[in-house]
C-alpha cells in the first residue's frame, strides 16, 4: 500500500537523515496560489542545506506516497481533498486520485516508512468551543501514537492552546519548546503560556526521541517563528476572532474548519500572513532536518 520514493528508500537503507513533510499546508487547503508551491520549494531546500532527504507525503493514485516525483508534487499542490489519519484507509480503498496529508495522516506514514522526523507549519488541536462540538484535531492522538519527532511552530490562536497543551500532557506527549520558554502560537513567538520542558540542542531533541519509556509514542518539538518574521499581535488577535465568527456564523464543521479559518485569516491581514507562514515552515524544515541529523549519532 505505501510507496516510498526511490530517493528516499535508498537514503534510509543507507541510514542517511530523512525528513518526512506533511501536504496539506503545501496544497490549495493551507496555502493561497502561488505561495504554497514556493513554500514547498523552500521547506525542501531547507531540510537538503541541513543534510537531509525531504520526503513529502500525499495520497496518489490510491497509494500512500512518501517522497513524491515532480509531477505527483505538481498534482499535490493543486489537491483539495484532505486526508487524516482515519481517511488514509478509505484514500486507498476508493483510489482517491490525489489526497494531501494532514500532520495525523503524515506522522503514520512517516512511522510506516520507518523516518523519525516530520516537519510541518502547525498542528491542529482542540478547538475553542470543544466543550460543547468535540471538535478535537486527530494530530493529538497521532502525536502519541507515532514514535517520530514533529517539529511546529506550536498551532494557531484560533485553537484552545491550553487545552491543546493539557491534552498532550494527557496523551503522554513530552513538549519541547526550541530554545524557547513558551508555547509558540504560529505567527507569533509566544502565546503566553510555557511549554514544560526547554532543549537547547538538536542532540538533546534526539536522545528524548531514544529515552521513551512507550515505544509508540512521538515527540513534539515547538520551534517559535523566527522573531524578524513575526507578526503583530494585536492585528493577528483581530484577524482570528473574525474568522472565527465567519465561520461560526457560516455553520462551518468538521474536517472544512481549519480551512476555512486560515483563508479567513489570509484575507483578513490581507496577505501578510502569508510570508510569516513561509518563513516558519522553513525554519521547522531547517530545525528538523539538524534533528535528523542528530539522530544519526545518539
Ligand atoms: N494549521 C496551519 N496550517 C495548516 C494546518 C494547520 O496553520 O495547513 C493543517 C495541518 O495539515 C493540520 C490540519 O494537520 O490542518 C489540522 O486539521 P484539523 O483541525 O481538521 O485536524
Ligand atoms: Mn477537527
Amino acid at each position: 500500500m505505501i510507496v516510498v520514493h526511490d530517493l528516499v528508500r535508498t537514503a534510509l537503507d543507507e541510514g542517511r537523515p530523512v525528513v518526512a513533510m506533511e501536504s496539506t499546508i503545501y496544497s490549495t487547503l493551507g496555502l493561497p496560489v502561488p505561495h504554497n508551491a514556493e513554500a514547498l520549494r523552500r521547506c525542501k531546500a531547507a531540510v537538503e542545506a541541513g543534510g537531509a532527504v525531504p520526503a513529502v507525503t500525499a495520497v496518489v493514485d490510491g497509494t500512500w506516497r512518501v517522497g513524491l516525483s515532480q509531477d505527483e508534487e505538481q498534482r499535490v499542490l493543486e489537491g483539495t481533498r484532505k486526508v487524516a489519519e482515519r481517511d488514509l484507509a478509505v484514500a486507498a480503498a476508493q483510489r482517491w486520485d490525489v489526497g494531501v496529508t494532514t500532520v495525523s495522516a503524515s506522522v503514520a506514514l512517516a512511522h510506516h516508512a520507518g523516518i523519525e522526523v516530520f516537519a510541518t507549519g502547525g498542528i491542529g488541536g482542540v478547538h475553542r468551543g470543544a466543550e460543547l462540538s468535540g471538535d478535537v484535531s486527530a494530530d493529538l492522538d497521532a502525536l502519541a501514537s507515532h514514535p517520530v519527532v514533529t517539529v511546529c511552530a506550536g498551532a494557531k490562536s484560533f485553537l484552545d492552546l491550553a487545552r491543546t497543551l493539557e491534552h498532550l500532557e494527557t496523551a503522554g506527549v513530552p513538549v519541547l519548546g526550541w530554545r524557547h520558554p513558551d508555547f509558540p502560537a504560529f505567527y507569533v513567538r509566544s502565546s503566553g503560556l510555557p511549554v514544560p520542558h526547554v532543549v537547547e540542542t538538536a542532540q538533546e531533541v534526539a536522545r528524548v526521541l531514544r529515552s521513551r519509556s512507550r515505544e509508540s509514542t512521538g515527540v513534539l518539538l515547538t520551534v517559535p517563528i523566527p522573531e524578524a518574521d513575526e507578526l503583530d499581535p494585536a492585528r493577528h488577535d483581530a484577524a482570528l476572532t473574525t474568522a472565527l465568527q465567519a465561520a461560526q456564523d457560516a455553520g462551518i464543521t468538521g474536517a472544512a474548519v481549519t480551512p476555512f479559518v486560515l483563508d479567513r485569516v489570509g484575507r483578513e491581514t490581507e496577505g501578510g500572513s502569508v510570508p510569516a507562514n513561509l518563513a516558519l515552515a522553513e525554519n521547522n524544515a531547517s530545525v528538523a532536518a539538524q534533528v535528523a541529523v542528530a539522530l544519526r549519532s545518539v
